[in-house]
């Protein structure tokens, strides 16, 4: 083929619209994505914040796309090249350079943005997950927050706002404190990938963690700005000081109602087990929606709002939904199901890990147990030879008060492994205190987004002989 056209970054970037084309550049290379724009997998709209200029400090923000699968996809839309001459593009800095420290223990799922889990083992050794250990999820870089100058925007009822530093929020509101487990949707989402594919991170079994939280209530702040428990308002929002490059703040909603009841104990906390909110988790305000899903608990707190409608946000809207298996890509319509809030009752074993070898006599399996809405654990089933014999397993915990179990219970069961027998087919299964119970499979709650995913967990091991 005969040589790439050369042109100047001042041409590339008069093409910055579906009318003029659009044009992008990566390294000396140039691109025309005009046709791309629909098929996008992160929407039109992001993508064409990029137009005419260069992808990489979009890319540097999105670290999804270092994969050798996206380059591919780009180079089948090359138009040209850079005229030598031409400056490479100016340094853009890394935008996850003041993400802090990590523990060497984590698996990382994606370091930009930081997704992460620890080892399901070390999940079942304390009922409280060390912070170091709790899985962090970001969507985005850590925004950098000085304490002293932090200040909670919340609006009030007139549209008057109110503005909370950390300080006054420690001060002006009682301490409270819950001791609450935290859920990502996608926790074991490997186990649907493995199905059929879907699109997410590849969280296995510890993407949830339990944490003792301290903060003001929502509530009291609400009140304090104005608002009473029958007002009649429908949702309340809340964005975080996490933000892409459009200055787009991470969002997510939950019902007024929810946060006005005092016995839902929604928090807006800045301790975690008896230590400053860590930067990972949010610091210095994050809140804390017991029994409801991770993507409501918004990190990096910086506003409040509370209207008829739920945050308009990406996270609301068009992710964290579950729909039925013969959903697809091409059929999916995200106005027709309700945002995810209160989790189903789930379970995983933690122990043994999944390809070890036990020796023969007695097992001892270890695992979590928990339900979202403040439905505890009444018993986890566990069985060693594929579900046809069960045991029930011993629950630890911390006493809560009925329908108000916001934390899960650690459960264990020693049994002994039948003479003979080569391989073991662990399962476990909760159930909890409305008697729902978890699938028995996969398959018949698969969805395209990985969500929502609770079957009976199933390890296999050898046994020593
Ligand atoms: C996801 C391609 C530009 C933001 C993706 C994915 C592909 C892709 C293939 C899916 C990756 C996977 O899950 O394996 C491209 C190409 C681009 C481009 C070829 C340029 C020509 C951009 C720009 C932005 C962006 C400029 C942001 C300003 C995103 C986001 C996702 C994504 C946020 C994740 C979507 C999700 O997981 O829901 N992109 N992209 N992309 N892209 Fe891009
Ligand atoms: N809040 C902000 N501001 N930004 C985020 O990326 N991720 C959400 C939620 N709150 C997120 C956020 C998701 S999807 C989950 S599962 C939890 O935070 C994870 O909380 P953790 O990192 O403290 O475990
Ligand atoms: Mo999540």
């Amino acid at each position: 083929r005969p040589p790439f056209p050369k042109y100047t970054r001042a041409e590339v970037a008069c093409h910055r619209s579906e009318a003029e084309r659009v044009w992008v550049t990566y390294g000396s290379d140039i691109f025309d994505i005009t046709d791309f724009l629909e098929l996008h997998p992160g929407g039109k709209g992001k993508i064409l914040l990029a137009a005419g200029g260069a992808l990489e400090p979009f890319w540097a923000l999105y670290a999804v796309h270092g994969q050798p699968h996206v380059l591919e996809i780009l180079h089948g839309y090359k138009v040209g090249e850079l005229s030598p001459e031409e400056p490479p593009p100016p340094a853009t800095g890394d935008p996850y350079a003041g993400d802090p420290p990590r523990h060497p223990a984590l698996k990382v799922n994606s370091a930009r943005p930081f997704n992460a889990e620890p080892p399901a083992e070390l999940l079942s050794e304390t009922f409280l997950t060390p912070n170091q250990l709790f899985f962090k999820r970001n969507h985005l870089p850590v925004p950098t927050v000085d304490p002293a100058t932090y200040q909670l925007q919340v609006q009030g009822p007139d549209g008057r706002p109110l503005s909370l530093s950390l300080a006054e929020l420690r001060s002006r509101f009682p301490r409270h404190e819950v001791t609450a487990t935290l859920q990502c949707a996608g926790n074991r989402r490997s186990e649907m990938n493995a199905v059929r594919q879907v699109k997410g991170l590849e969280w296995g079994t510890a993407a949830i963690g339990t944490a003792r939280w301290a903060g003001a209530r929502l509530r009291d702040v609400l009140a304090h700005a104005g608002y009473a428990p029958d007002d009649g308002h429908n949702h309340v929002c809340f964005e975080g000081l996490d933000r892409d490059l459009s200055g787009t703040t991470y969002g997510a909603s939950i019902p007024f109602r929810k946060a006005m009841n005092a016995e839902e104990d929604v928090l807006l906390a800045y301790e975690m087990n008896g230590e400053a909110l860590p930067r990972d988790h949010g610091f210095p305000v994050r809140v804390v929606v017991p029994g409801v899903v991770g993507a409501r608990n918004v990190k990096w707190l910086g506003r409040i709002s509370v209207g008829p409608d739920e945050s308009q946000s990406h996270w609301q809207q068009n992710d964290y939904k579950g729909f039925s298996p013969s959903v697809d890509w091409d059929t999916v319509d995200f106005t027709t199901a309700p945002a995810i809030q209160e989790m189903p009752v789930q379970s995983a074993i933690t122990e043994p890990v999944p390809g070890a070898t036990v020796p023969p006599g007695d097992l001892t399996v270890k695992g979590y147990a928990w339900s979202g809405g403040g439905r505890g654990i009444v018993r986890v089933d566990v069985s060693l030879d594929g579900g046809q014999t069960w045991h029930v397993a011993t629950l630890a915990g911390e006493e809560q008060v009925p329908g108000r179990v916001w934390a899960w219970k650690l459960w264990q069961v020693t049994a002994p492994i039948p003479p003979g027998v080569t391989h073991l087919n662990i399962l476990c299964k909760a159930v909890d205190a409305s008697y729902n119970v978890q699938p028995d499979t996969v398959a018949p709650i698969w969805n395209l987004r990985g969500v929502l995913s609770n079957a009976w967990h199933r390890v296999t091991v050898t046994v020593e002989r």
